[in-house]
């Protein structure tokens, strides 16, 4: 199947700019009238619904950012009743409070048809096994790819993420011609693979739609290499859907997203000021279509830029670029979104160690590491080496439980962790992505 749906996928840009500005135009009526934060936001700016009549319009409207959903947590911005969420996901975030996201039947409905547009990009039909391998839970690769391919009539294999060994039996046995998971854990499946002695040739596998976290070309020929597949990258985050913000297609060369339902915008992460096509900058999204949770103008901080142009494979969806890295400092370690600021508030709270940290990322045998140092106090430097060991476990313990990632933990002697003059330097990445 080459396209999902090509009415919109191949719709000629007078006619997206048409659907577009229709359902622009109902989003800001929705929002002026049922969430009091938009009204706010948009009354000090001086601005009513009447005033949004063309995409040009789009501008004059406030920015969301990440903040302003941790600020009404957990339901503030929704714009329905919550008698109308059928369901809720959620992301980390900073100090325990986490980015909630709620859906309605419809909005459902909308995540399926624009995941059935993702996998058809990668040659989904009612004939594949497709393993979905991300997380089921409230992170939302696991459920996002599982419904886009039952909405295709493909057979959904819901095995999660995790248990490697299994992963590859199923794979062998069942038949799967479609894998979903982070390009990391594809690339940890393929080392495990080759250890089994499994040839690729025995797998029935076609490609792979991976995501949830940057990776380079480098990475991508190695997974098509070592599994035999078209690897694709999809692109998406919790807050605009979930999986489904835009999907490369067999050509490669950029993620098309479903204009239709998302509008993008690049802006310069300083200024605000939108770039044209073309320019690197920050990727916004207004939602146009979202009934439980429409966000206008939200900052992914992700950097990457647009490309209008007609694409080989026929589409006319406009292209984002590989997200290659973001304006803030959130990681992305094993999948999980964590920023060093969710660290820095584990270790105040424990309050026993020297306010001084360093994180360490590295890949080692295509799997995350996170190592967290921290600097002991010249007290506890003279303690025994139980008390020491006890108090690494305790944050080594309480990471896990707030940030959902397992950490080596390594309390090193006073004044080690080198310091700044300027902007402290809080991370060392040697992941080479
Ligand atoms: O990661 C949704 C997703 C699930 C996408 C499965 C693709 C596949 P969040 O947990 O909210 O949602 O994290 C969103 O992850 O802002 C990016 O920084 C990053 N990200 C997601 N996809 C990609 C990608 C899901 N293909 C954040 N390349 C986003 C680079 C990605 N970064």
């Amino acid at each position: 199947m080459k396209y999902w749906n090509p009415t919109y996928e191949c719709m000629s840009r007078e006619e997206m700019t048409r659907v577009q500005t229709e359902r622009l135009v109902n989003t800001v009526k929705k929002i002026y009238y049922n969430v009091p934060f938009y009204r706010d936001k948009m009354q000090k700016k001086g601005i009513e619904p009447g005033d949004i009549k063309s995409l040009e319009d789009l501008k004059k409207l406030p920015f969301t950012y990440k903040q302003d959903l941790r600020d009404t947590y957990p339901y503030g911005l929704f714009a329905t009743p919550l008698s109308e969420i059928v369901r809720i996901h959620a992301s980390s975030g900073t100090t325990g409070r986490q980015t909630v996201v709620g859906y309605t039947r419809r909005d459902i409905d909308t995540w399926a048809e624009v995941m059935a547009r993702t996998l058809a990009c990668a040659g989904a039909n009612k004939e594949s096994f497709i393993q979905v391998a991300y997380g089921y839970g409230l992170f939302t690769g696991g459920l996002g790819v599982h419904y886009g391919a039952e909405r295709i009539g493909a057979s959904v294999i819901p095995i999660s993420g995790g248990n490697t060994k299994r992963q590859l039996q199923i794979m062998k046995d069942f038949g799967t011609t479609i894998l979903a998971c982070t390009p990391s854990y594809a690339l940890y499946m393929a080392e495990e693979m080759e250890e089994a002695g499994i040839k690729k040739e025995e797998l029935k596998l076609k490609a792979g739609v991976f995501g949830a976290e940057p990776w380079s070309a480098n990475m991508r020929s190695e997974i098509e290499e070592r599994l035999g597949i078209l690897a694709i990258d999809i692109y998406g985050l919790s807050e605009i859907i979930g999986p489904g913000v835009a999907s490369e297609c067999e050509c490669k060369c950029g993620l098309h997203i479903p204009e239709d339902h998302f509008i993008p915008e690049i802006i310069d992460p300083e200024t605000e000021e939108v770039l044209p096509p073309g320019s690197k900058g920050e990727l916004v999204f207004t939602t146009v279509t979202k009934e439980g949770l429409p966000l206008i103008r939200y900052r992914t901080r992700d950097i990457s830029s647009l490309n209008y142009e007609k694409c080989v494979c026929g589409r006319t969806a406009v292209r984002m670029s590989k997200v290659t890295g973001r304006s803030d400092d959130m990681l992305i370690i094993r999948g999980v979104n964590v920023f060093p600021s969710q660290v820095e508030s584990v270790l105040l709270e424990i309050g026993e160690t020297a306010p001084h940290y360093l994180l360490i990322v590295d890949r080692v045998d295509n799997l995350d590491n996170l190592e967290v140092w921290v600097e002991m106090t010249q007290n506890m430097f003279s303690d025994e080496v139980k008390r020491i060991e006890d108090l690494e476990r305790k944050i080594r313990h309480q990471i896990e439980s707030t940030l959902g990632i397992n950490a080596k933990v390594k309390l090193v002697e006073p004044k080690t962790i080198e310091r700044s003059e300027g902007k402290a330097k809080r991370v060392i990445d040697k992941r080479k992505i």
